[in-house]
């Protein structure tokens, strides 16, 4: 039995399987020890070793449902011949997009550069018990284009004079990063990944007139090449309040993560057919059991009876104290 694929595949709602997006890293003493030793975020994703020691962490610590595997969205375009770098307290900042180099990727040094992540979900399938899920993932279209082509501002903000001047090169790019995509879900399928997550991260950012092409379009692509290999696909488009229910319509994933803007009564009332993940604000966890423990219950009632994974409404935050995340799963663990 596997809890997060049968909630996904078989609707089954008798129980709650539960993770975390971003469970394993920045906020894990464990991880910033493995971390200090190892300056550049890349290569560490790259040392399968090391990357499947991470991915266990929080699995060791909550006896989670399943394990992500430590890895990140900006792998895709540093496969792509982008180079990526992570400035400490900055975030990512990505040399400027070449559309020769991009174009000149071929499959075969995609996938070279990629390999040690594939090392690393082989090594990780194995340690991990027969019952737990192992998650691939992989950064939609659009949230790859706002970093690719540095299409934001301010951390919360797209430069739409950027974005106007860029549609060429958004349209070559969404033409081709299919192929890779899949790709990269394919290969992290055979090395013994069961479950994909696609992260539309800046979907909420997209002006309502290009939904359909920047958001729905893209999504439904891999989620219709997910069902066709019969991968079972969560999405998480966050930010796209009320549109959710068009993602739903269009996109139609097997899960469906609602961001902690999403009420979720409303989520409950009008995402039909689909198992729901998530929602709850990560901030929560900053405050004490009690304050948490009665969200946490919040959740779990409004989506009784229904096919619900316990999860949060974006990734853990780096200011996170671990036991509290202890507290949490045994508090939905023993609840009822
Ligand atoms: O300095 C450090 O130690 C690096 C911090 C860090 C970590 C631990 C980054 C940089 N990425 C990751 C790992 C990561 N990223 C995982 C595996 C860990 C897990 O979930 O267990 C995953 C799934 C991601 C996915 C990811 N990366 C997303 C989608 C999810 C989300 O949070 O919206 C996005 C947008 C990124 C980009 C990224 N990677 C790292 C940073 C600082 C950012 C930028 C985030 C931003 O622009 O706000």
């Amino acid at each position: 039995m596997n809890k997060l694929t049968d909630c996904l595949t078989k609707k089954k709602s008798s129980c709650i399987p539960i993770w975390f997006m971003r469970q394993a890293g920045r906020y894990l003493p464990e991880f910033q020890q493995i971390r200090k030793k190892n300056p550049n975020f890349i290569n560490l994703c790259l040392n399968s070793n090391l990357s499947s020691e991470i991915t266990m962490q929080p699995i060791k610590r909550y006896d989670l449902d399943a394990a992500i595997i430590f890895s990140d969205i900006l792998m895709v375009p540093y496969a792509l011949k982008q180079k990526v770098s992570f400035i400490k307290d900055e975030g990512p900042i990505l040399s400027s997009f070449n559309i020769e180099n991009f174009l000149e990727t071929n499959e075969k040094d995609f996938t070279n550069k990629l390999n040690p992540i594939y090392d690393s979900i082989k090594k990780t399938r194995k340690d991990l018990n027969d019952n737990k899920s192992l998650i691939s993932f992989v950064g939609s279209p659009w949230t790859l284009i706002v970093y690719m082509l540095g299409l934001k501002k301010e951390k919360n903000i797209l430069d739409l004079e950027i974005l106007n001047s860029k549609k060429k090169e958004i349209k070559i790019i969404l033409e081709k990063i299919n192929y890779f995509l899949t790709s990269h879900i394919q290969n992290q399928i055979n090395a013994g990944a069961d479950v994909v997550q696609l992260f539309d991260s800046w979907a909420g950012l997209i002006p309502k007139k290009d939904l359909n092409d920047y958001c729905y379009k893209p999504n439904l692509k891999i989620v219709n090449f997910c069902k066709e290999k019969k991968i079972p696909v969560i999405c998480f488009p966050k930010g796209l309040n009320e549109n959710y229910l068009e993602f739903l319509k269009i996109v139609n994933p097997d899960g469906l993560n609602i961001d902690f803007n999403i009420d979720p009564h409303w989520a409950r009332k009008h995402l039909d057919n689909v198992t729901i993940q998530g929602g709850m604000d990560p901030k929560i966890l900053l405050q004490g059991n009690e304050k948490i423990f009665e969200e946490a219950e919040k959740y779990i009632k409004i989506f009784k009876g229904s096919p619900y994974i316990f999860n949060l409404g974006h990734g853990l935050l780096p200011q996170t104290n671990p036991d509290r995340v202890k507290e949490l799963v045994n508090f939905i663990r023993n609840y009822e």
